[in-house]
């Protein structure tokens, strides 16, 4: 996907994923944070034509090539817009509870086991200081990195491929769960969709 981009539907009601997301806060987040991003960043590439046969994952991923003026908007809102699709992707009503194939294999390398990944990832989401995002990543080696980064930055500008992604600005919870962060970091386990963040780790290497 290329300029104009355009706000990628859901591929679940916004009610799916009651009760550990309300359907208030994936209606506002999806409808007015998310299109918030990806006007803004429409706006910032607007005078750049030469930028327009670009995915937005590129963009980033080049960051510090884009012309100086456009690069604080296009790292906000080109993260904000690749970092919600991903996790629209990657969370789902009634999915596996955990990894099989070669992403389980890969998460035991790194970690240990499947549980201690999660503590891992808990971790990261839970010590991110404001807002951000905790990320499983993959490098093009087939390697994992989990951690976490600040606002909207995304692990496309170190050159990793996000695979599985945990939105912790307030935003996404406050509704529901107010200043209790570990509360929905614990029902995000609920959610994920293991076949997809299969699918993007195969895609990755
Ligand atoms: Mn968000």
């Amino acid at each position: 996907m290329a300029y104009p981009f355009q706000l990628p539907e859901l591929g679940f009601a916004y009610d799916a994923l009651e009760p550990h997301i309300d359907a208030r806060t994936m209606e506002i987040h999806h409808s007015k944070h998310h299109a918030g991003y990806t006007s803004k960043l429409n706006a910032a590439l607007e005078a750049h034509a030469d930028l327009h046969d670009r995915s937005a994952e590129d963009l980033l991923s080049s960051i510090d090539s884009l012309p100086a003026e456009i690069r604080g908007g296009v790292r906000n809102n080109g993260g904000g817009f690749v970092n919600h699709t991903l996790f629209w992707q990657v969370i789902a009503p009634g999915g596996a509870s955990a990894p099989t194939g070669d992403l389980a294999a890969a998460i035991k390398a790194a970690c240990g086991s499947f549980e201690a990944f999660r503590d891992k990832f808990s971790d990261a989401a839970g010590t991110r200081f404001g807002s951000g995002w905790a990320w499983l990543a993959a490098s093009s080696e087939g390697g994992l990195k989990i951690y976490s980064t600040a606002n909207q930055d995304s692990p496309l500008m170190e050159g990793l491929t996000p695979i599985l992604g945990l939105d912790v600005w307030e935003h996404a919870y406050y509704l529901n769960y107010q200043n209790r962060r570990p509360d929905y970091i614990s029902a995000f386990w609920n959610l994920v969709n293991w076949d997809a963040v299969a699918g993007l780790y195969a895609a990755a290497g």
